[in-house]
């Protein structure tokens, strides 16, 4: 029987300017781009949370629901030499860490002697050194797998633990609402619900195949999910596999060739950027616009060649055609060959933001 925990900071960002400055304390704070730049919201504290505002949501959006909300520019350097100092900890105990962003992660203590193997103990002193050593909160969930460890870390948001052990799993599956499982989003949510499937116990009630049919290959995790299985392991490297750079404009785009000159700034970016990843091959570029009515479109190419801007120039002209209309936003990105070596600390935390910086962003 396996131990994992899942451990979570509450509101990261926003803890970690609230910490540096103790006088926002208890007013509602955010972390994001500003509204006349059109920037959107990355976290805000639990007291902004309160009047509706949350990740991803338009800064001025966030400013109409919540006119007296503090927004604070987001200091990145910052959040990732705090991920580093938590990381730090978790090692302390395990090295089986997979970091799944810079504030949370997965750790199996199966096999770490502290505490007499106490898992429950184990997340306890995690909890407590982040708070004294760090100074923020951070929440955890233990359990005998990543599924419910991860359900249990937001089960008692913001500064709690939960812990779920072999013998409450049942219990503690059968009721469990869908919505609560990672991966099921509104959409899912609400064609279970015309299936009738709210909790796990009307999950269990699908044989596989009804779930294959319905939930296609998804179907077999929630099958296993809904009986409190979840095989996968704590991988301690999680290997990037591609970095980009986007940039939305404070003004629409109107023109190709003006579209065309924002390249070389993005460029430069996407190579500071790629500086920091390490020695690694390429094996494709993209180029992704979002048009000024909020259509997205990418353009993928194989490549293994040195970076240029008539690369991306070129990509881009084929995205332009595509959109017939001006640009929000544009993005370059690499796409990374598959390597058999692991990734540094440093890149490994950096490897955390494009999946963020994608949450910013609408699909097709
Ligand atoms: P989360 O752990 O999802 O959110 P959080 O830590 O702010 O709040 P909580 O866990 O208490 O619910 O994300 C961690 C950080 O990642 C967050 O502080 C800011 C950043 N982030 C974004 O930049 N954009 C996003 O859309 C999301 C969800 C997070
Ligand atoms: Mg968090």
């Amino acid at each position: 029987m396996r131990k994992i925990i899942h451990c979570d900071c509450d509101c990261f960002y926003a803890s970690v300017e609230l910490r540096d400055d103790p006088s926002l304390k208890g007013r509602p704070v955010a972390v994001g781009g500003a509204a006349e730049r059109r920037g959107v919201v990355a976290t805000c504290n639990y007291e902004a949370r309160a009047f509706g505002v949350h990740s991803a949501m338009p800064t001025a959006s966030a400013l109409r629901r919540c006119p007296d909300l503090i927004v604070l520019t987001p200091r990145m350097d910052k959040y990732r030499e705090v991920a580093l100092q938590i990381r730090e900890i978790f090692s302390r105990y395990t090295e089986q860490i997979e970091p799944l962003s810079l504030d949370e992660a997965y750790l199996d203590v199966s096999a770490c002697d502290a505490f007499q193997g106490s898992a429950t103990r184990i997340a306890q002193a995690i909890r407590q050194q982040v708070r004294e050593e760090v100074g923020i909160t951070i929440s955890a969930g233990v359990a005998p797998n990543k599924f419910l460890a991860k359900v249990a870390s937001d089960w008692d948001k913001p500064d709690g633990l939960t812990v779920i052990t072999p013998t409450q799993v049942d219990e503690f599956v059968l009721s469990l609402p869908v919505s609560k499982i990672h991966g099921v989003g509104k959409v899912m949510a609400a064609r279970m619900a015309e299936q009738e499937i709210f909790t796990c116990a009307d999950l269990r009630r699908r044989s596989l195949d009804e779930l294959l049919m319905l939930f296609g290959k998804f179907g077999h995790q929630l099958y296993s999910y809904a009986r409190g299985v979840d095989e996968r392991s704590v991988k301690p490297h999680r290997e990037r596999k591609s970095l980009s750079v986007e940039t939305t404009f404070a003004q629409d785009i109107a023109g190709l060739d003006a579209a065309k000159s924002k390249v070389a700034n993005l460029l430069e970016e996407l190579e500071t950027r790629l500086s920091g990843v390490g020695d690694k091959r390429f094996s494709g570029v993209f180029v992704k616009l979002k048009s000024a009515n909020f259509r997205q479109t990418t353009i993928d190419r194989r490549y293994e060649g040195d970076l240029h801007c008539a690369l991306f120039e070129q990509l881009l002209e084929e995205a332009w055609l595509r959109m017939a209309s001006s640009l929000r936003l544009i993005g370059l990105g690499v796409r990374f060959a598959a390597s058999d070596q692991g990734d540094t600390k440093m890149a490994l935390l950096k490897g955390v933001r494009e999946e963020q910086l994608d949450l910013f962003s609408e699909v097709d």
